[in-house]
């Protein structure tokens, strides 16, 4: 097994293998049966082409064989931070065909980031747009190559590339030397880490998430099912493509696997999406609520056939009912299924058959009948029914260890080996889950916790407030305060009087009303398009600072 790596114990393993959960198939090889099925259908529209699974599993296969002429072997890590184009699809299934673990880093990713993934896993590729806007992740990974010297191998999209970098455009035209006979005769073993995946991670730098062939494989198929794609569907792909939501829960793994097609687009912009989904008859969606509420209040909805659109799943943040009934009223052929997910594993989905009040309050309960779930109190002992807690999780395809990180995994992990994932649950009487917030989304006020999430779902019943977040701003008294951050609703202005006695009228502690109010018309992203608390954080807290030095001089 890969040194640093937690496998799921054994008895665990042989009652998921009993189960048919785990098909004990490398990925490579599983897709490549799937690709195979479907044939001549269409597999992805990128850009102008169109191409079939036929093709896409023969441009694979053909990537694959170049990869082990470089000597790219079995669990080798590779880097890749590709934007939402074909090549990363080429790249990424012809990495899993050879065993190679691809890390799936993010458009946003910097020197910081890359070069701590690059070193510590040991890299020994990475690929990237050679530039975007005026950043150079080509000039990046070069300066990274002289510390790290893992890293041999550089794919490069772009002009006027110097010549130690790959193509993959270039790959494509050349015949690899090896045969493709090599490649049904590795020997891969299905519970090895396939893919490295990266936490979400509000603090600190990313923690590395290995998914082995056996849980990823399984984790698409389920999802796809709770997801109800089916033959003919299409997946319009507008998130950062690498990150668990859009790639594998359903993602494009989960698509490719019934058989349906998957559009890329380069941004979740309005003037990107809309046109694709019109012109392509999309019927499922993949979006984080910004997006989604930025969506639904886009000028240009009306102008375009979104008739097609049949399933709308939003995760990584909580979503609120009023979006959901809007969406479902805007875009009357959809409905909204909220998705719970999170790259260390375990996913809920709201039923599709559920009445509209459960469906949009609930996150639904997980997809699979042995995700164990349980909701702890701060002694780690289970709540009962109904009490909000912590989520913890175990099951097939739910990680067992951070990917060398022993302190990190003593922390976040319970002895019998449930993952601590700091989320506040509620079970509902429906069978599924109700998200509180995060255990960390308090605002310690002088002692005094208030749920920034309960503040911000009050707020959002303003008729002036289209979106929201509370943090905390430092407060040399009370140690912190609650700052809201708001979006208002086009033509109306908001103030904190306004807003404050709306939250006092329907009768909230006064501790818990906001003591200041930052309008603003975007709020800052994480790199996969959460709204980033950290950010705001950091621009109250070094707005504060300077107000407090200006009184400082004047007084
Ligand atoms: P990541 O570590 O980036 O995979 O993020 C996973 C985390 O995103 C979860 O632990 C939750 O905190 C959050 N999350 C994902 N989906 C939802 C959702 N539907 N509602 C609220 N929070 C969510
Ligand atoms: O936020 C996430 O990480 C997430 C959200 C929805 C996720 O990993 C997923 C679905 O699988």
């Amino acid at each position: 097994m890969l040194q640093g790596f937690t496998p799921i114990p054994a008895e665990f393993a042989a009652r998921y293998r009993a189960k048919g959960y785990w098909l004990d198939r490398p990925m490579g090889e599983y897709f490549h049966d799937i690709f195979g099925t479907w044939g001549d259908r269409i597999a992805v529209v990128a850009g102008t082409e169109r191409i079939t699974y036929k093709d896409l599993s023969d441009r694979i296969d053909h990537v694959a064989c170049h990869l082990l002429d470089m000597g790219i072997a079995p669990l080798d890590r590779f880097v890749v931070q590709l934007p939402n184009r074909i090549e990363f699809i080429y790249l990424y299934f012809a990495l899993l065909r050879v065993g190679a673990i691809p890390l799936l880093a993010l458009p946003p990713h910097r020197t910081y980031e890359i070069g701590h993934f690059i070193r510590f896993t040991q890299a020994v590729g990475y690929a990237a747009a050679a530039r975007e806007g005026d950043f150079s992740f080509l000039d990046m990974a070069l300066e990274i190559q002289k510390q790290v010297p893992s890293l041999r191998h550089l794919f490069m999209l772009g002009e006027d590339l110097p010549g130690a970098c790959h193509r993959i455009g270039e790959l494509m035209r050349t015949a690899p030397v090896t045969p493709r006979s090599r490649l049904a005769s590795l020997a891969l073993n299905p519970d090895e880490p396939a893919v490295f995946q990266l936490s979400g991670g509000t603090t600190g730098i990313p923690k590395i998430i290995p998914r082995t062939h056996n849980d990823y494989t399984f984790n698409s198929v389920g999802c796809s099912a709770a997801n109800d794609m089916r033959e003919g569907d299409c997946l319009l792909v507008c998130l950062p493509i690498g990150h668990n939501f859009p790639l594998a829960s359903p993602g494009l793994q989960g698509m490719f696997i019934r058989g349906g097609c998957v559009v890329l687009a380069d941004s979740p912009r309005a003037s990107s999406v809309f046109p694709l989904i019109q012109q392509e008859r999309v019927t499922h969606l993949e979006l984080v609520p910004a997006v989604l509420i930025r969506l639904l209040h886009d000028s240009n909805l009306a102008n375009y056939d979104l008739s097609s659109v049949r399933i709308i799943n939003t995760g990584g943040q909580r979503l609120q009912p009023e979006t959901s009934a809007l969406a479902e009223k805007l875009i009357p052929s959809c409905k909204v299924q909220e998705v719970f997910g999170m790259a260390e594993g375990l996913v809920t989905f709201n039923r599709l058959s559920d009445p509209p009040e459960v469906r949009y309050e609930t996150v639904g309960p997980p997809w699979c009948e042995d995700d164990e779930i349980r909701i702890l109190d701060d002694e780690g002992r289970e709540v009962p029914p109904g009490v909000v807690g912590e989520l913890a999780c175990r099951g097939p395809y739910t990680l067992r260890g951070y990917f060398n990180a022993p302190e990190v995994n003593a922390r976040a992990f319970t002895a019998e080996g449930f993952y601590l994932t700091g989320d506040l649950m509620r079970s509902h009487p429906s069978g599924g889950y109700v998200v509180e917030g995060r255990k960390k989304d308090l605002i310690n006020r002088g002692g005094e916790k208030i749920s920034a999430e309960e503040v911000e779902n009050m707020l959002l019943g303003h008729p002036d407030v289209r979106n929201v977040a509370c943090i905390p701003m430092p407060d040399p008294v009370l140690g912190e305060r609650t700052c809201a951050y708001v979006i208002p609703r086009p033509g109306t202005h908001p103030t904190l009087e306004q807003l404050t006695s709306y939250l006092a009228g329907l009768g909230l502690a006064k501790f818990k009303l906001p003591e200041r109010l930052e309008v603003v018309s975007e709020f800052p992203l994480s790199p996969f398009g959460k709204v980033s608390k950290k950010d705001l954080v950091d621009a109250i807290t070094r707005l504060v600072t300077k107000e407090r030095e200006a009184i400082g001089k004047k007084g």
